[in-house]
This record gives structure tokens, sequence and C-alpha cells, in this order.
């Protein structure tokens, strides 16, 4: 990668991966879109350019004028937006994919989009889930996420287009929070440890679920869109994990460092019904072997920085 478009530049990955892709490339080679301004990043939003990724014309008019060997498509709504407004999900995350893809093909790009654990469905085995395995979603987010892997594939069988992708866990951060994710209950939990002491879970507390520090997602795509095209069987949709997790192992680790930290349940039952269609644990073996997957964060580490760094912003 030299020169690198970005759609959902604000949202939860976008926002971070900006960031670092400027440190790394030089801000003049990080084109920033979204269909938003609304950020205090001033290094992002100087930059930005207003991108609606269901208009191809526009998409395809700045990738001309910016001339960019890499698209990275992150723009996408997540699983319990989706499951409000299905049709919209529809729009937005298959029509901005087959946009971007396009644009892809057209001016040669290299491109990558990220999958989910959201891709797997009920049959899907739970542990040590497969790379390759039955994937039958029943949620639009997840229709959505399969059918954007296939799309990748056949563009890269058909076309020629570098597609890559990874099949992402739920994200933890503390610089920009999600919305509307299955997985949001795992960011919440350590802003609510600090601004009140306690917290009330949307998931069962032995809900297992795939969890990643935020660092860990983005050198991963890194990592991968810098792999050698002859080390990867396929380039798309690898299952990566760094912690499998449920909400009472979250409270046993932030107890250790808030003792009177308390949890309570008020469980959302069409976000727990996604959830219990989710696998509890990837097997990353074809990443980590392919392109060297290595995260660094477990649950321990991840709590310490997350714990840490909220309480500083809070403290300004
Ligand atoms: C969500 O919960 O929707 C996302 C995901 C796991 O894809 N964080």
């Amino acid at each position: 990668m030299k020169r690198i478009i970005i759609t959902g530049a604000l949202g939860q990955i976008g926002t971070e991966l900006t960031v670092k892709l400027m440190e790394l490339y030089g801000e003049e080679n990080v084109l920033p879109t979204d269909v938003h301004k609304n950020s205090d990043n001033e290094m992002i939003t100087s930059k930005l350019e207003i991108l609606d990724v269901r208009d191809f014309d526009q998409m395809d008019e700045l990738v001309k004028k910016f001339k960019p060997d890499t698209i990275l498509h992150m723009a996408a709504l997540l699983s319990a937006t989706c499951e409000k407004d299905p049709l919209l999900a529809w729009d937005i995350n298959m029509n901005g994919l087959i946009n971007a893809l396009e644009v892809a093909r057209i001016h040669d790009l290299k491109f990558f989009t990220p999958s989910s654990i959201g891709s797997f469905g009920e049959s899907t085995p739970k542990k040590n889930t497969p790379q390759t395995t039955i994937q039958r979603p029943n949620t639009m987010y997840g229709v959505n996420k399969v059918s954007g892997e296939l799309l990748c594939d056949y563009y890269y069988d058909k076309f020629n287009v570098d597609t890559r992708g990874v099949r992402f866990p739920g994200l933890i951060s503390h610089i920009k929070e999600p919305g509307g994710g299955t997985t949001d209950y795992a960011v919440d939990i350590y802003f609510e440890a600090i601004k009140s002491g306690k917290y009330t879970c949307f998931l069962e507390e032995e809900t297992y679920l795939d969890m990643m520090y935020i660092d860990d997602a983005i050198d991963a795509i890194i990592k991968l869109m810098e792999a050698d095209a002859k080390s990867l069987s396929t380039g798309n949709a690898f299952n990566i994990t760094a912690i499998s997790a449920s909400p009472k192992e979250f409270t046993t680790e932030i107890k250790k460092h808030i003792p009177d930290f308390e949890i309570d349940y008020d469980v959302d039952p069409v976000r727990q019904k996604i959830a219990d269609t989710w696998p509890e644990q990837l097997d990353c073996s074809e990443a980590e072997k392919q392109w060297g997957f290595a995260p660094k964060y477990d649950l321990e580490k991840l709590t310490t920085t997350m714990l840490t760094a909220i309480k500083e912003k809070y403290k300004k």
C-alpha cells in the first residue's frame, strides 16, 4: 500500500485505522471519507471528503482525483442496527460494497473489507470454528457478511481484483465507541466501570464471544494488506480473534482493579438471540500460518489498558 482511500473513516475501526495509516504512509497519502464530518479528530476531519458509499459516481470521482493504489472499505452498519432496518442494512452494506469493488476493478486497486463472526450461524461449530465451515446466519448482518465474502471471492476469481479481508470478532477501543453492535457491551462495561462503578449488561453472563483490542485489529489489517500475495491461498475472510470471554469473565477481570465494581443483567432479547448464533472461539490457524497474525492483547492486558486510558480521559 502506498496511497490509500478509506470509507467509513470516522467509524469504530476507521478512526484509529486512519490515524495509524497517516503515521505510517504519510498524511498526504491517505484520503479519509465518511458520510458525515462529526468528529473532534482534526487530523481526520481536515482531510475528510464526504462520501455516501451508495453513490458510485461520487466514489469514482474521488478515486479519479486522489489516484490511490488501495481502497479500505470500512463503511457498514453493525448487527443490531441491521436488525432494526434490514432493507437499509442491505442498501448500505451491499450496495456500498459492490460500489467499492467496482472502483477497485476499474482502477486496479488493492481492496480490503471486514467480514465478521456475524457471518456464522446456529449450525456453525461454536468452538474452534474452522476457517471453512457451515455459514447459515439468520440475521440481516450475517446475510450481508456472507454475501460480501462471496462477492469478494468472485471479484478475485473473475476480475483478478486483489481482495483481502478478515472475520473480525467484537472490537474493543477507548477512543471511538462502537454503535449498534452485539458485542458493544465489552466496550460499555469499561466506560461504566470508571464512570459509575456499575454496569447493566444486555447479554447473559455466560455468553461467550470472540473479542479483540483495536490495536490488534489494526495491526491485522496492515499485516494482511502488506503480505506477499504468493503466501496467501485466499485473501478473503480469514478467521481472527484474540480473546474468548463472557460478561462474567470481563467482570472478574475488572474487579481486580475496581473491587467494588457491580454488574447486573437486563437482557436484550434481540441482541441475545444474535449472540447465541455466533461462535465462541474461532480457529485462527490459517491467518497465523499464511500472514503471521499474532495478537498481543489478552483479557488481562486489555483490561489494564482500557481502564487506564478511560480514567485518564475522565480526569481531563
Ligand atoms: C457487531 O457486534 O455487530 C460487530 C461484529 C462482531 O461484527 N462488533
